[in-house]
């Protein structure tokens, strides 16, 4: 097995996500910073690993791969880790696409209206469009888990990385929080794994903008 090689900083929400699946299944890799105070993505060579200049991006040997949840995917299937055999790997796909398209855009709002920018660039009002989403995004979140110990049913899976990453972030800004009561016992359940207290529950105080 070749080296994995893995660009980004351990800030990014979703380096935290490879990181964190990297603990999990004890699989060995280089991290190199880029991204954020660490710059590198603004270089040529880093372009032509990923044009779109942002992070985490994995080596495996020849191959260059972008996008956390392909990463992901990737080391699943190709190391056989986390992921469900057949047609249950479906679910979990279906709420990896789920974090990425429904819960990652009003969380992540909310996250730069309170944290990432500074006072003078937030918007009340934008801040509570956000909100408004989030609130009934995690009622979703919270209906799902009512009946499964994880998100795609009954074994820990890369569904619960690519939405459970996000779930720190939500439960330390400053926002009201309904009652959500499987949600706070799966939040429970990630903090037990220690890859999530290592990787995951980490400062973001330097990604406040100045
Ligand atoms: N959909 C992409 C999003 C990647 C992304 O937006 N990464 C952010 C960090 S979370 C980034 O690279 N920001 C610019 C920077 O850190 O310089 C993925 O899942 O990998």
């Amino acid at each position: 097995m070749s080296e994995l090689k893995l660009w980004g900083r351990a800030t990014s929400s979703n380096v935290q996500k490879v990181l964190w699946m990297l603990g999990e299944t004890g699989m060995d890799c280089q991290r190199i910073d880029a991204g954020g105070e660490f710059g590198v993505v603004n270089t040529d060579a880093y372009a032509k690993l990923n044009p779109n200049r942002k992070v985490p991006v994995l080596e495996d040997g020849d191959l260059v791969l972008y996008e956390s949840h392909a990463i992901l995917r990737y080391l699943a299937r190709k190391y056989r880790q986390l992921l469900p055999d057949d047609p249950h790997w479906a679910i979990v796909d279906q709420w990896i696409d789920w974090s990425s398209t429904t819960l990652t855009p009003p969380l992540i709002g909310v996250f730069f209206q309170t944290v990432r920018l500074p006072l003078p660039k937030r918007d009340a009002a934008v801040l509570d469009a956000h909100a408004k989403v989030l609130r009934g995004v995690m009622r979703i979140l919270d209906g799902r888990l009512g009946g499964h110990t994880w998100l795609a049913g009954d074994v820990f899976t890369l569904a619960d990385i690519a939405a459970g990453t996000l779930m720190y972030r939500y439960f330390e800004m400053d926002i009201e929080r309904e009652d959500l009561a499987d949600v706070a016992r799966w939040y429970g359940q990630l903090q037990n794994r220690p890859f999530y207290r290592d990787v995951v529950m980490t400062s973001y105080e330097s990604l406040r903008e100045k």
